[in-house]
């Protein structure tokens, strides 16, 4: 039976090594509760790092420790001190955090970093390969393992492996910076799901893939040569019941048996009835807007005097990364802050701010959930922001106020909250006060459709979503309606093939016999193509047509000495056993006066393209393009195109990066009909790459052997990879 595998930096266990030995507690992080429906018994294992780097383990305690874990179905992955500096503190912290959250000035890009979790990378994959069977189910987390996918794909091509990225994934002209990008890019692209938080984060992705590799993304699969990869957004939720239900128990509970700070918080109800607790709980991290949110706070108290002494803001900052210097500096920011602001306007019988630096435990948390009566959070960038969506989840009568960035994720589905833009402080001064102000019914009826939305999409809902959504993929759900070309295929085709007497080929140029290219006329064909070209025109009872909507001046200078049979300009010429080019249709060509202005007016417009004239049509290439650009354009010209040609003469043929105008009477499927017409054949193979080969694989007899190049939606019967695997195709037709 598969197992699932899930892979994150960190355990969901707290091992420590004290007098009494060893405790192995499993932690209560939003991820790991998340992953309960998904990490049980037998069925799952969770792989990454303990928590103790190598010299902070002594040896002896290593078998205990691996016990301790295999008791929670975890394995670790063993660090030592310069991998965690390099790996953790280093590239994830220092590049990949501060980048994909548009902090530029903060991203550090340094080799040594890059070479080490391009290393620890490699750790965890092969203690995936170590741990895991052909047919188990990986599931890697978030941004420290983003090499992850692509080292276990290379060992494993057949794997099942989904990717999620917990923080954003940032715009395209911010990910670019990166000096790594198309490794970063390629790690990730071994993943068969890739999922994001937001639609936003899944669209820069999807943008990046496109300009910085160049692939194919339709919707919101990626093409890559062998297979299709499925970006998609899963926007994770909480454990709604666990924090409704631990606030409920926070109300229950009598005076003495309260938390201290429950307790402080009641006294100052007490003693200052009518005054408001906000509350705001972070990681200590620059991206989470703290310091601003601070001056925010003074700005609204010297806007809004009057509510001085009527207001509390309690900043709970949960150290995190403490060695990465931007932290410290950061730290000694708010200290020094929260410091000044507090000297500067208490009064005897008030502190505007109480700043807890520390981390608190689960209850105290809870307590200050439902104590405070507005969550202002500020975050300046935050992949979802899960601290916004358990406040809400405690507010067990409905009440309370949820300020938030609009710079967080969650902000997406929370729209019922007041949100902000944490840069605008006047804004936020405003609405601070329509929050202090607001009746508790409205707040209600707001919280209302928050609380209902979160209940029904919690964490183990997302879990499974992804793990569902993975699991469809593994099961081939189908994209595509013809057949891989698999070696089964081969043997019956190469024996029909044999026994055939005679055979009729019709071969696509670009996209099938070679790759493209960004000048076409540096793809011309290398000397094992002619030789395998050579080949099969020489053999005997087969007759092979190169059919291509090239122009016949090129395949004139690159075929015709070889005196192989041509059909160019998707069938307007002919040529056949080395003579020159004749025309094989009749066709006008009045209409390309009117069009190439057209399409010139096009290519200024779009830098990157240009125009191919042919003798019988007219070729618009945007290829070389910024692609999302070159696709608006295409659309564009294509609507231009129709609404111009208004008959039936002419038409537009969307290739690959290319729109061709011509003559509707010519064809490739028409052209291939005619040769077939002309002789009796009783094999019959077409194979091409794009859309215009789909009129040979409709219009050819159904006995005809139809072979599309490329993972497109196609009516031929089957499809193979790349070009090599066509290469490799055509060769068995050799050997017999
Ligand atoms: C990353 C992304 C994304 C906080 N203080 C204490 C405490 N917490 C708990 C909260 C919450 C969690 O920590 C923080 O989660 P966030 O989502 O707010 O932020 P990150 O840690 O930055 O998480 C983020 C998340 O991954 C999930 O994908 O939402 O955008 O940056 O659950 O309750 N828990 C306890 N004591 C504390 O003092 N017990």
């Amino acid at each position: 039976m598969s197992k699932t595998i899930i892979i994150s930096n960190r355990l969901p266990v707290q091992l420590q090594i004290s007098e009494g030995g060893l405790t192995a507690k499993p932690s209560v992080g939003g991820l790991a509760t998340g992953m309960k429906s998904v990490h049980h018994g037998g069925e799952s294992l969770w792989i990454g790092w303990s928590g103790l780097t190598e010299e902070d383990t002594p040896v002896e305690l290593i078998p205990e420790i691996d016990r301790a874990l295999a008791a929670h179905s975890c394995a670790q992955v063993p660090l030592n001190n310069t991998e965690m500096e390099g790996f953790y503190f280093g590239f994830s912290n220092r590049t990949i955090w501060p980048l994909f959250h548009y902090f530029l000035e903060y991203t550090e890009f340094e080799l040594e970093f890059w070479n080490i979790y391009k290393s620890v990378n490699q750790k965890f994959a092969d203690a995936i390969l170590e741990k895991t069977k052909d047919h188990d189910i990986i599931w890697v987390h978030d941004y420290q393992l983003m090499l992850v996918p692509q080292m276990v794909r290379e060992k494993r091509p057949d794997a099942t492996i989904g990717f999620f990225l917990h923080i954003p994934f940032p715009s395209y002209e911010i990910f670019r910076t990166l000096p790594w990008r198309e490794e970063v890019l390629q790690g990730l692209l071994g993943a068969d799901l890739i999922g994001f938080h937001t639609y936003d984060y899944e669209r820069h992705f999807l943008s990046s893939a496109r300009r910085l590799l160049g692939l194919e993304v339709s919707f919101n699969d990626i093409y890559l040569q062998n297979r299709v990869i499925k970006v998609d957004s899963f926007p994770m939720g909480i454990d709604y019941e666990k924090f409704h239900n631990a606030a409920k128990a926070s109300y229950a509970l009598t005076g003495k048996e309260r938390t201290d700070l429950q307790k402080k918080m009641d006294d100052h109800k007490i003693s200052a009835p009518g005054t408001k607790l906000i509350v705001s709980i972070d990681r200590l991290d620059y991206s989470k807007g703290i310091a601003k949110r601070i001056n925010a706070f003074e700005y609204f108290l010297n806007k809004y005097p009057e509510y001085k002494e009527k207001v509390r803001l309690i900043i709970l900052a949960v150290p995190s990364r403490s060695n990465v210097p931007q932290y410290k500096l950061l730290k000694r920011e708010i200290d020094e802050l929260v410091g000044r602001i507090n000297g500067e306007l208490s009064t005897v019988n008030w502190t505007p701010i109480w700043y807890f630096y520390r981390s608190l435990p689960f209850e105290s948390l809870i307590d200050l959930y439902t104590s405070c009566d507005i969550a202002w959070l500020t975050p300046l960038r935050d992949g979802m922001n899960l601290v916004a969506k358990e406040y809400i989840a405690t507010r067990i009568d409905k009440t309370g106020v949820l300020i938030l960035s609009e710079m967080a994720g969650s902000a997406y589905e929370m729209n019922e909250a007041l949100l902000i833009n944490p840069n605008n402080f006047e804004q936020q001064a405003d609405t601070l006060k329509t929050a202090i102000e607001m009746p508790k019914e409205q707040q209600m009826a707001r919280n209302i459709f928050l609380q209902n939305r979160l209940r029904r999409y919690n964490v183990e809902v997302w879990a499974n979503e992804f793990m569902n959504s993975l699991k469809a993929k593994q099961n081939g759900e189908a994209t595509f309606v013809s057949q891989k070309w698999s070696p089964a295929i081969q043997d019956n085709i190469i024996n029909q093939y044999k026994t055939a007497k005679k055979r009729l080929l019709f071969l696509d140029y670009d996209g099938t016999l070679v790759g493209f290219h960004k000048d076409p006329q540096k793809a011309a064909p290398d000397k094992e193509l002619y030789n395998l070209l050579d080949t099969l025109h020489r053999q005997k009872g087969t007759t092979l047509f190169l059919i291509s909507g090239r122009d016949k001046e090129t395949f004139a200078k690159w075929f015709l000495n070889k005196k192989y049979n041509m059909i160019v300009e998707h069938g307007v010429w002919i040529s056949r056993k080395g003579e020159t080019f004749k025309l094989l249709e009749k066709v006008k060509k009045e209409w390309m006066e009117k069009i190439t202005p057209v399409l010139e007016s096009f290519v200024d417009r779009t830098p990157g393209s240009f125009i191919e004239e042919k003798n019988y049509s007219l070729a618009w290439h945007y290829r070389n393009t910024d692609p999302d650009f070159g696709e608006k354009r295409a659309t564009e010209l294509n609507t231009v195109l129709t609404s111009l040609i208004g008959n039936d003469d002419i038409s537009v043929l969307n290739g690959n990066k290319v729109m061709e105008v011509k003559s509707s009477n010519v064809n490739k499927g028409r052209a291939a009909t005619r040769m077939l017409s002309e002789k009796e054949y009783d094999f019959v193979f077409s194979i091409g790459d794009d859309w215009t080969d789909e009129f040979m694989f409709q219009e050819l007899p159904s006995s005809a052997v139809t072979v599309k190049v490329g993972l497109k939606k196609t009516q031929a019967k089957y499809h193979v990879e790349g070009v090599s695997r066509v290469r490799e195709l055509l060769k068995s037709f050799t050997n017999i």
